[in-house]
C-alpha cells in the first residue's frame, strides 16, 4: 500500500485509495507505518475542526449543513466520525444526510465512521492518523466528530485545532452538573435546536459562566451560537466563527502552540501503548512478576514492595 502508484492516488484525493488507505489504518496499524512515514509533514495546513456534545444534540446535523457550505464553497471536506452504537453506518447516514448533489460533490466530500470499539491501538491514535491521511489527500477542512464531553476516551481537544461544543435546551441541567469544567475545551459553543424551548435562556447561563471562568486561551472570547441545524438557522454564524478563530490561532502563534502541545501528548500516548504492550507479552518480565507473586503468597514481601523490585529492574534493564 506505501506504492508510489498508490501514494500518488492519494495524494490525488482518488476516493477509492482514501478508503484502502483509512481501512488500512484502522485494522493493521503496524502495516500502516512506512505509509504514514511517507505521508510526514503532508497537509500539515488543513484545518482541524472537532464537533462534541452530549448524543443527539445535532452534531451530525450541524456538519451536515456545514459541509453542505464547504461544497458551494467549492471546498473538499473531509469527517471522521466517531460512533459508538454503529459500526460503519455512521458515514452513510451523515453522507446521506448533506444530500450530496451529484457524483462531483460526492468524490469531494469524504466521510467515514469509526467504530468505538474494536479500534486496534487505542481511539485518539486511529483518528489522529486518519485526520493525517485525509489532509494528505487534500481534504479540506476536516471534521472529527465525537459523542461526550469532558473526560472521553477520546479528548477531542488533543485532535483538532477548534472545538465546537453543541448542546441543546434541555442540557441546562448538565451544565449545573459539571460546572465550567466542561465548557473548558470549547472555542465556539452552539446551543442547537434553537427552535425548541430554552434556548436563548441556556446561551445566557454559558456565556455568563464563560465570562466568570478562568480562560485557557485569554486573548479568545469564546462564542456562544444559537442554532437550529434542522433549518440551517445559524450554520453560516458557526462557519464564520469557524473562520475567526482559525486567523485567531494563525495570527497569534496559537496553533503552531496548540500542534506541538498535541504531538507532545501523542508522543507520550503511543509509548504509553508500547509500553503496556511490552508489560503484556515479555516474556522475562512476565517470569519476573510471577516470581514476585509467588513471594507476596508466600507473605515475604507486600505487594508494594514487590512492585518496587520490579519497577527498579525494569528501569535498570531499560536504561541499561
Ligand atoms: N428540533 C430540532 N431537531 C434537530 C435539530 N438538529 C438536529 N435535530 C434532530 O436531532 C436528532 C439527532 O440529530 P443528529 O444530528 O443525529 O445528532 P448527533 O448529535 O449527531 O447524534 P449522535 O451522533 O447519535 O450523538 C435528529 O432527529 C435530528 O433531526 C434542530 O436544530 N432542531
Ligand atoms: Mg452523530
Amino acid at each position: 500500500m506505501s506504492d508510489p502508484e498508490d501514494l500518488a492516488a492519494l495524494r490525488s484525493g482518488d476516493p477509492r485509495a482514501i478508503g484502502r488507505t483509512l481501512t488500512l489504518v484502522e485494522n493493521d496499524p503496524t502495516a500502516a507505518e512506512p505509509l504514514l512515514e511517507a505521508l510526514a509533514g503532508a497537509g500539515a495546513d488543513a484545518p482541524r475542526i472537532g464537533i462534541t456534545g452530549p448524543p443527539g444534540a445535532g452534531k451530525s446535523t450541524l456538519v451536515a449543513s456545514l459541509l453542505r457550505l464547504d461544497l458551494e464553497a467549492s471546498g473538499a471536506p473531509g469527517v471522521v466520525a466517531v460512533d459508538p452504537s454503529s459500526e460503519q453506518t455512521g458515514g452513510a447516514v451523515l453522507g446521506d444526510r448533506v444530500r450530496l448533489r451529484g457524483d462531483e460533490d460526492a468524490g469531494r466530500a469524504f466521510f467515514r465512521s469509526v467504530a468505538t470499539r474494536g479500534s486496534r491501538g487505542g481511539l485518539a491514535r486511529t483518528c489522529a492518523d486518519l485526520l493525517r491521511i485525509l489532509a494528505a489527500a487534500g481534504k479540506r477542512p476536516l471534521y472529527l466528530e465525537t459523542v461526550g464531553v469532558g473526560q472521553s476516551e477520546l479528548e477531542i481537544a488533543e485532535l483538532v485545532d477548534t472545538v465546537v461544543l453543541v448542546l441543546v435546551p434541555e442540557s441546562g441541567d448538565f451544565i449545573q452538573t459539571l460546572k465550567a469544567g466542561v465548557l473548558e475545551v470549547a472555542d465556539i459553543v452552539v446551543v442547537n435546536k434553537a427552535d425548541r424551548e430554552g434556548a436563548q435562556a441556556l446561551a445566557e447561563e454559558i456565556a455568563d459562566t464563560l465570562h466568570r471562568s478562568a480562560r485557557l486561551d485569554p486573548d479568545w472570547d469564546v462564542p456562544v451560537l444559537l442554532a437550529s441545524a434542522r433549518t440551517g438557522d445559524g450554520v453560516t454564524a458557526l462557519r464564520d466563527a469557524l473562520g475567526r478563530h482559525a486567523s485567531h490561532l494563525r495570527s497569534g502563534g496559537g496553533l503552531a502552540r496548540r500542534r506541538a502541545a498535541q504531538v507532545g501528548k501523542e508522543l507520550r500516548r503511543r509509548l504509553r501503548g508500547r509500553l503496556e504492550d511490552w508489560l503484556d507479552r515479555d516474556p522475562s518480565i512476565h517470569q519476573s512478576v510471577e516470581a514476585e507473586a509467588r513471594e507476596v503468597a508466600a507473605g515475604r514481601r507486600t505487594p508494594t514492595g514487590a512492585a518496587r523490585r520490579l519497577w527498579d529492574a525494569l528501569k535498570a534493564a531499560a536504561w541499561r
